[in-house]
């Protein structure tokens, strides 16, 4: 029995994405499959060729646009509209759970659909109407100079205010779902045992298909895909409240 007041949070990871049609980046199809992801998503690999890194985006923002939440999305949505406070900490660089109607998501590895210039940091977005199959190096409308994509690369430090109120929120968090995560990249794989050690009454639920680092020092984890496990336990949050 979950109270009402609960203050719930989420840490998704690519796998909540998968169900949609969005590879994994490690597991048997991950998306680092076909490409090394050290060769696209660096900054260094950002230097020496900025029009191979973006047709690596382009490709990913095309197969995103074709995307949908999926039933595991809409399930955190529907906990947001039982009045049960809900924040999802992500590591995802979609915008599936904002499309299902979670509203307070903070993306920790940032957002595949915002752009930031590489000289004056203007930032600005995708619009729906961009043609992802024709992958040329978007440039700034102030200044003239590269966009990047505004996504947190490898050897790139998060955001520190949205790490700040991560770990404010994790402090004050009754219950942490551990949502579709292989728990191998930092800090955010620190992010359950920094909650842990800081928040004794904190109860963490991993929901995987396969254990992974996270799963012995979690409370319980909940094995099976999550867009079948997670709409069945925020049923049952529902039921009982
Ligand atoms: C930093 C954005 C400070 C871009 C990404 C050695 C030891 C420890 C740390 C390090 C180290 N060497 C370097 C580091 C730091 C490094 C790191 O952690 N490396 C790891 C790999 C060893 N971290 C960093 O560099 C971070 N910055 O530390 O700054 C600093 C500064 C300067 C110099 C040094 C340090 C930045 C990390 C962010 C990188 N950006 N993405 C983009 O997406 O284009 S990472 C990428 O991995 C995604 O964000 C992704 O979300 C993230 C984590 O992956 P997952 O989401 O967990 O996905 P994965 O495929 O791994 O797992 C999927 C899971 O889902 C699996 O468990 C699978 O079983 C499960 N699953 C699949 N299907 C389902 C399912 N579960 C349920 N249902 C299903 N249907
Ligand atoms: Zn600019």
């Amino acid at each position: 029995m979950i109270p009402s007041e609960a203050r719930i949070t989420i840490i998704s990871g690519s796998g909540i994405s998968k169900a949609s049609g969005i590879p994994t980046f490690r597991g048997k199809d991950g998306l680092w499959k076909n490409y090394d992801f050290m060769e696209l998503a660096t900054p260094k690999a950002f230097r020496t060729n900025p029009q191979l890194v973006w047709e690596w985006y382009y490709w990913r923002l095309g197969l995103i646009s074709q995307t949908n939440p999926n039933k595991a999305h809409l399930a955190l949505k529907s906990l947001e509209d039982a009045e049960y406070d809900i924040v999802i900490l992500t590591q995802n660089v979609d915008n599936l759970h904002e499309r299902a109607g979670s509203s307070r998501v903070y993306h920790l590895h940032g957002e595949i659909y915002k752009r930031r210039c590489i000289q004056c940091n203007d930032v600005s977005y995708w619009d729906a109407s961009a043609d992802f199959e024709n992958p040329i190096v978007p440039k700034c409308t102030k200044c003239d100079s590269m966009l990047r994509p505004s996504v947190v690369w490898f050897n790139e430090t998060l955001d520190p205010n949205i790490v700040e109120k991560s770990y404010s929120r994790l402090q004050e968090t009754d219950l942490l779902l551990i949502v579709g995560t292989s728990g191998l990249v930092y800090p955010v794989a620190n992010f359950p045992f920094i909650a842990k050690q800081e928040n004794r009454q904190i109860e963490i639920i991993e929901f995987n298909i396969e254990s992974t680092p996270l799963s012995s020092m979690a409370n319980k984890t909940v094995l099976g895909p999550v867009e079948d496990t997670l709409p069945k336990f925020v049923f049952e949050i529902i039921k009982d409240s």
